[in-house]
């Protein structure tokens, strides 16, 4: 890997950490635009309370000066408004007060596996850092990834197609960037009015049944070049690493690329996408049901990936588990929660495309300065014939 993303930080913790290390140095970064997406990931009908506590903001603590990337580690933080309330039981240091253990782990949470696994007696000592309050560190270092992606005319968008049983309709011709406009705007991020208003609903209802959401979310990149990953050898092909990243998002259990699961009913005559040239456009396609990706490669067509997330596992009514401190039966921990993450997590899978393909583009381009990237970009693109699209 030529780029490296790292996380630290609890849920309840002082704060959250990111380090983004292998960007080529000179590239013009604004802070507006990593608070911008920051600030996306909060939003969502059936979000819980801690949203409205926290104003997620990165500061940047190195790697830039006056704007622009120094070619070494770029660190970001974000502080957890919340620890005010916590500071005793999230405490890096010892406190004089009694802190009392977390016993009942969560049915579908990191918490039982995690303390058998680590050793440890108090399930808290897991939960905190398993907690998607992890992905604002990754939304953070993503937005670094993004603006190095940008520079080079790619853009990354998502949309959510799916929460409970309610599916947002078909689509009759494939999006462009600008088709994503307003969707920060919708309650659940789902660009079909109708069924957003649905998808409101359903979470309604769910919720007053003490019950939470899962959903899909399809994320979707325009302009990346042809050629990224490999076919020459499996950790190399490019399907895997978006599958890996999307898949590493908490709750989410599925990843697709392009039409995914629904190809393997098809015959192949309408799996594909066929071929075609012209002399204005070069090598073309009519359809792009692979999602952009042929061979562990990106073809030139518009990236595609969907993920499949659970309804998440701290339920206000809860699932049975086992005291592990009696190993009595025992209802599991019931802790403020959200109902539904489904739009966040579109925003959080828009980081990890990102870090992949800012990734992918270090790993085939080099450069220590951005300029030596964009050159070298350039140069590829005049050799295959490709313009972006
Ligand atoms: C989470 C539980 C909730 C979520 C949290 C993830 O936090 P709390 O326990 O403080 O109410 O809100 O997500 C975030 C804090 C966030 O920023 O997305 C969990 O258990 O995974």
């Amino acid at each position: 890997m030529s780029l490296r993303l790292i996380t630290a930080g609890e849920s309840h913790g002082p704060g959250l950490t990111c380090l983004v290390e292998g960007l080529p140095a000179g590239l013009e970064l604004h802070p507006e635009e990593l608070d911008r997406d920051l600030a996306r990931r909060q939003l969502g009908h059936g979000r819980g309370g801690r949203m409205k506590i926290e104003t997620d903001r990165a500061f940047v603590t190195a790697g830039v000066r006056h704007g622009h990337t120094l070619g070494g580690p770029i660190a970001l933080q974000i502080a957890n408004r919340d620890y005010s309330n916590w500071e005793e039981r999230m405490n890096p240091w010892p406190v004089e007060a009694e802190v009392p253990e977390v016993h009942l782990p969560r049915p579908g949470h990191a918490d039982l596996v995690g303390v058998w696994k680590y050793g440890l007696t108090d399930v808290r000592d897991i939960l905190e850092r398993a907690s998607a309050r992890e992905t604002t560190a990754r939304v953070a270092g993503g937005a670094v990834c993004r603006g190095f992606l940008a520079a080079l005319g790619v853009e990354i968008r998502s949309h959510v197609v799916q929460i409970g049983t309610v599916h947002a309709p078909q689509l009759t011709a494939p999006l462009t960037v600008s088709d994503f406009g307003g969707v920060d705007d919708d309650p659940v991020r789902c660009l079909d009015a109708q069924a957003s208003r649905a998808m409101v609903d359903h979470i309604n209802v769910q919720r007053k049944a003490n019950e939470s959401i899962g959903g899909v979310f399809e994320v979707v990149a325009y302009g990346v070049v042809p050629g990224l990953g490999s076919h020459v050898s499996w950790e190399t092909r490019l399907d895997g690493k978006i599958a890996s990243a999307i898949c590493s998002i908490q709750a989410v259990k599925g990843a697709a690329l392009g039409d995914g699961w629904e190809l393997a009913a098809r015959p192949g005559s309408q799996a594909h996408d066929e071929i075609f040239y012209s002399d204005e456009r070069g090598y073309y396609r009519e359809t792009n049901r692979c999602g952009g990706l042929e061979g562990g490669m990106t073809t030139g067509e518009p990236l595609i990936v969907r993920g499949a997330m659970k309804p998440l596992p701290t339920l206000t009514k809860p699932l049975q588990s086992v005291d592990i401190s009696t190993r009595e039966p025992a209802q599991a921990l019931r802790e403020r929660t959200d109902s539904c993450t489904v739009p966040a997590a579109g925003v959080v899978a828009e980081a990890m495309l990102a870090f992949v393909l800012a990734d992918a583009y270090r790993e085939k381009f080099g450069g220590d300065h951005i300029d030596d990237v964009r050159d070298a970009v350039a140069r590829y693109c005049e050799r295959i014939g490709w313009q972006p699209r």
